[in-house]
């Protein structure tokens, strides 16, 4: 209970720095972490329904086509390490293809979360153990030295949410995660490719406007839990392409000059100022394979839709 009391206030003092430096800058900019309070997960849920919403169900339909040899991929008896807990659709379906795994380790920033994603798992495959860790896969961690250290360590990481991360801390974390899993272990990895501008865009900026308020929620937070004052019709989502990066932006763009409070500080805003909310960088199968490779791993297997708008990667 005093851990979790601590790691909430813990968090609460991270996001309070983040916002101080983010609307500080000279670019304004806020983690992308920090989207996902509870109804920022709610919302993304309702996201990942959207017709223009692609990622979430070209991914399950993979995983669900290429079950068998993904799981023949992993291996058998495979400890299966799930970075980020929140996937369960897919989680189901890989641990539902594989023979006999031996243990499932599902990592989370968020304790209850992780709970209860943990209960729901172990209802549906009662014979599997499951050892749930509250860790921020973001940073540096070592795994608890009594997990079996046999052979096949499977690392999962589905979602595209490695395209949250730059690059360079994309590949950090790729060598973290062989540092976990070990040489002769192996990954799973989902991504989203590149593809047509249009199809992009809409997949960030939905007819519904599910994806707005998603984004604006972020300013609702900052009202809430950081005696903001944010006038939330002040500011506009948009969804821009930045080339240079391959990435998909979020951006919360003011509709006037304007000012507001947040942690006792004023942040002020031009007529058109950004707050750069997220980036969600799109590879081509190429670019994955370098960062993969510089980061210590082949790409051994490419499971993809017939349309090639994403992929599942199995690295070793
Ligand atoms: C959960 C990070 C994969 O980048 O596509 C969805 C988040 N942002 N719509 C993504 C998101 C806006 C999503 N990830």
């Amino acid at each position: 209970m005093l851990e979790k009391v601590n790691l909430h206030s813990r968090q609460h003092e991270q996001f309070r720095a983040d916002v101080i430096e983010g609307l500080s800058a000279s670019r304004k900019t806020l983690p992308c972490r920090w989207l996902y309070d509870d109804r920022g997960s709610e919302l993304f849920e309702q996201i990942t329904k959207l017709p223009e919403y692609y990622p979430t169900r070209t991914e399950t339909g993979i995983l669900k086509a290429r079950a068998e040899e993904i799981a023949a991929f992993c291996g058998e008896r495979a400890v299966v390490i799930e970075y980020g807990a929140g996937a369960g659709v897919k989680t189901e379906i890989l641990l539902g293809a594989l023979t006999n795994p031996a243990l499932y380790v599902p990592l989370d920033i968020a304790g209850d979360f992780l709970a209860a994603s943990a209960a729901r798992i172990e209802r549906r495959f009662p014979y599997l153990e499951i050892r749930p860790l509250v860790a921020d896969f973001t940073d540096d961690f070592e795994l608890p030295a009594d997990l079996p250290k046999l052979p096949p360590r499977v690392g999962f990481f589905p979602g595209s949410t490695i395209g949250n991360l730059a690059p360079p801390d994309a590949a950090d974390f790729l060598r973290r995660v062989r540092g976990h899993v070990g040489e002769d272990g192996r990954a799973v990895v989902g991504v989203d490719l590149k593809k047509e501008l249009s199809v992009l865009l809409r997949a960030y900026d939905d007819d519904a406007g599910v994806t707005a308020e998603f984004n604006k929620n972020l300013l609702r937070r900052i009202n809430r839990e950081l005696d903001g004052t944010f006038d939330l019709e002040g500011f506009a989502h948009e969804a821009r392409w930045n080339a240079r990066n391959s990435a998909v932006e979020m951006h919360l763009v003011s509709l006037k000059r304007q000012s507001a409070t947040a942690c006792g500080r004023r942040f002020s805003f031009a007529l058109g100022e950004t707050i750069h909310t997220e980036n969600s960088r799109k590879y081509s199968l190429e670019a994955f394979r370098r960062l993969a490779e510089r980061a210590g791993w082949r790409v051994e297997q490419v499971w993809t839709d017939p349309d090639r708008l994403f992929a599942v990667l199995g690295l070793c």
